[in-house]
C-alpha cells in the first residue's frame, strides 16, 4: 500500500510525537509531507527542531490554523491528524467535502508496518496490559522482533519503518487514534472496558464507544478480539456486532469458554473444561482491575500461540507500571500509593477498590465533563478523608454532599493537600493519589503529578 504514497503531498497536522513520526515515515515512503501546527505558542524553528535531523530540510512547515481560509486544502492528497486534533470541526468538514482522505496516524503507520499486530484499547488498563503483553512477546520472540508503540508514548508511525515480516507490534490505542481508520486491523485486538471518559472530545458515550469498537473494524473471524464479559458495552458489542472471534475474560462470572477468576485463581475454560493457571497472589499487581488486565494479556498472548509457561513466568515477574496503583513507600506505618494515571472516575474506582487499609485519598483536578457519583459510592467506608484539589473540587464536593459523604476537605494548593495528608495519616493507613481527573490545571501531565507525589512520600523521614 505504501507505493500509493510515492510523491503524494500529505498534510500532517500536529508536531508532537505522532506528527514527527508521521513525517519520518512519509519521507521513507518517498511521499512529500507538509507539517502544520496550530499552536500560537510554538515558533517555526521550534517545530523544525522536533523533526529528525534528516527530515528538516525537506519538510515545509506551516504555522497556521487548519481552518484558515487561505490554506488551500485541495492541494493535498491526504491529511494525517495527530490524536489530539479534533475531527468534528468545520476545517475537517471542508477537507472531507473535497474528498481528501483523512487518516489517523495509526492508519498511516499500519499501511507501512510489517509483521503481526496486537492492538489494545479500553478506557482503563491499556498501559498495564500493553506493557505486560510487550514483555511476554519480548520473552517469546526476543527484543529485536518486539515493538511496543502507540498511546504508551512512542508513536506507531515512528516505529513502523523498523518492522519486518518477523516483527510483533503491540500497540496501545486510544479512542482519538481510532476516529479515522480505513484499513487498520490487528491480528489480535482487545477492548478492556468502555466507561465514560473524554466526553468533551467525543460528546456522547455512543460516539466514544463507536471509536473504541473501530479497533475491530476490518477484523474477521480468523482474527481474535479479547473482550471484557463484565462490562456492559463490551459484552453487548461482543455478543452482537464484533466481526472477530471473541475471547472473553471475566473477574465476576464463570465462563464456559475464556479466562475467568475463581476466587483468587485465574482459570482458563475451553468448552466447559477448566484449567487453573495461577493464583493472583503470585503476581506483584494488586486489585481486581489488574487481575482483569492480566487475564486479557494471557488471552492475547495465547492467541499469538505463545507457550503458556512463558506467559505465566512473565506475568509472575511483572511489576506495576509507573503511576498505576504503584506502591511508593511505607513511612511511619503509612503506605503511599501513586495512582496518578487514574484520570477518570472509573480508573479511580479501581484504585480505591485495590486498597486494603483506611485510606486518605487525594482527588480532583481538571474537568473532563465526568460525573463522580459512582466513584464516591465506591468509597465503601474505606476513605477516611478525601482531600480535594484542582478545578473540580467544588463539583466533587457537591457530589459528595449529595451522597452523604462528609469526610472531605479542600486544599487551595498542592502543598496544602500534602500537609493535610500528613496531619491526618496514622500508622495502618494508606495515602492514595488517585484523582479521577486529568492533571492539566495544576501539572503539565499525569506523570509530573505522580512524580510530585512520589518525591513527597520518598522524602518523608522513616
Ligand atoms: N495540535 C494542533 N491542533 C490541535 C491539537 C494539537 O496543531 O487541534 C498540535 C499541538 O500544538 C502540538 C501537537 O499537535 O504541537 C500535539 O499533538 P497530540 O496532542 O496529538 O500529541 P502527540 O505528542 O502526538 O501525542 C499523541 C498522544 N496524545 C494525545 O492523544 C493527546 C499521546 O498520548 C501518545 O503517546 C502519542 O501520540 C504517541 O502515540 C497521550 C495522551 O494523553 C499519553 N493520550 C490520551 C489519554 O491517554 O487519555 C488519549
Amino acid at each position: 500500500m505504501t507505493e500509493q504514497l510515492v510523491n503524494k503531498k500529505i498534510l500532517v497536522v500536529g508536531s508532537g510525537l505522532s506528527g514527527v513520526g508521521a513525517v519520518r515515515l512519509l519521507h521513507r515512503a518517498k511521499a512529500k509531507p507538509v507539517l502544520l501546527d496550530e499552536s500560537d505558542k510554538l515558533t517555526k524553528d521550534e517545530v523544525k527542531s522536533r523533526l529528525a535531523a534528516e527530515d528538516r530540510a525537506d519538510t515545509p512547515i506551516l504555522m497556521q490554523k487548519l481552518a484558515d481560509p487561505e490554506l488551500d486544502v485541495t492541494q493535498f492528497d491526504a491529511v494525517v491528524p495527530s490524536p489530539g486534533v479534533p475531527l468534528d470541526t468545520p476545517a475537517f468538514d471542508r477537507i472531507r467535502a473535497a474528498s481528501i482522505p483523512v487518516w489517523s496516524e495509526i492508519e498511516l503507520a499500519y499501511r507501512f508496518a510489517r509483521g503481526r499486530l496486537v492492538a489494545i484499547t479500553g478506557t482503563n488498563g491499556k498501559t498495564t496490559t500493553t506493557t505486560l503483553v510487550g514483555e511476554i512477546v519480548r520473552a517469546a520472540y526476543g527484543d529485536a522482533r518486539t515493538h511496543v508503540v502507540g498511546n504508551i508514548g512512542y508513536s506507531y508511525a515512528e516505529a513502523a519503518p523498523d518492522t519486518d515480516e518477523q516483527s510483533v507490534t503491540v500497540a496501545e490505542i486510544s479512542s482519538f487514534q481510532l476516529e479515522a481508520v480505513e484499513s487498520f486491523h490487528a491480528d489480535v485486538s482487545a477492548i478492556l472496558n468502555i466507561t465514560p471518559d473524554h466526553l468533551n472530545r467525543h460528546h456522547t458515550m455512543e460516539e466514544y464507544a463507536r471509536c473504541k469498537e473501530n479497533i475491530t473494524l476490518h477484523q474477521d473471524p480468523s482474527q481474535v478480539c479479547v473482550l471484557n464479559y463484565d462490562n456492559a458495552p463490551t459484552r453487548e458489542f461482543g455478543e452482537k456486532r464484533c466481526p472477530a472471534r471473541v475471547l472473553w475474560f471475566s473477574s465476576r462470572e464463570e465462563l464456559r469458554d475464556g479466562l475467568w477468576l475463581d476466587g483468587e485463581q485465574i482459570v482458563r475454560s475451553s468448552g466447559g473444561e477448566k484449567t487453573p493457571l495461577m493464583n493472583v497472589r503470585e503476581m506483584h499487581l494488586v486489585g481486581r482491575c489488574n487481575a482483569e488486565n492480566v487475564m486479557a494479556a494471557i488471552g492475547i498472548a495465547l492467541s499469538l500461540s505463545i507457550p503458556l509457561d512463558t506467559i505465566l513466568r512473565v506475568v509472575k515477574e511483572f511489576r506495576a507500571v509507573e503511576h498505576r496503583i504503584e506502591y511508593v513507600t511505607t513511612k511511619n506505618g503509612v503506605e503511599y500509593y501513586n495512582d496518578s494515571k487514574a484520570t477518570n472516575p472509573d480508573a479511580a474506582i479501581q484504585g480505591i477498590e485495590a486498597m486494603e487499609r483506611p485510606t486518605i485519598l487525594i482527588g480532583g483536578g481538571y474537568d473532563k465533563g465526568n460525573t463522580y457519583d459512582e466513584w464516591i459510592d465506591a468509597f465503601q467506608g474505606k476513605v477516611k478523608l478525601l482531600v480535594l484539589i484542582g478545578t473540580t473540587r467544588e463539583k466533587i464536593a457537591a457530589c459528595a454532599d449529595a451522597h452523604g459523604f462528609k469526610a472531605y476537605t479542600m486544599a487551595e494548593t498542592k502543598e496544602e493537600a500534602l500537609e493535610l495528608c500528613l496531619k491526618n495519616a496514622e500508622p495502618g493507613d494508606a495515602v492514595l493519589l488517585s484523582p479521577a481527573c486529568a492533571s492539566w490545571d495544576m501539572f503539565p501531565n499525569y506523570e509530573a503529578r505522580g512524580r510530585w507525589f512520589k518525591d513527597f512520600a520518598n522524602a518523608l523521614p522513616d
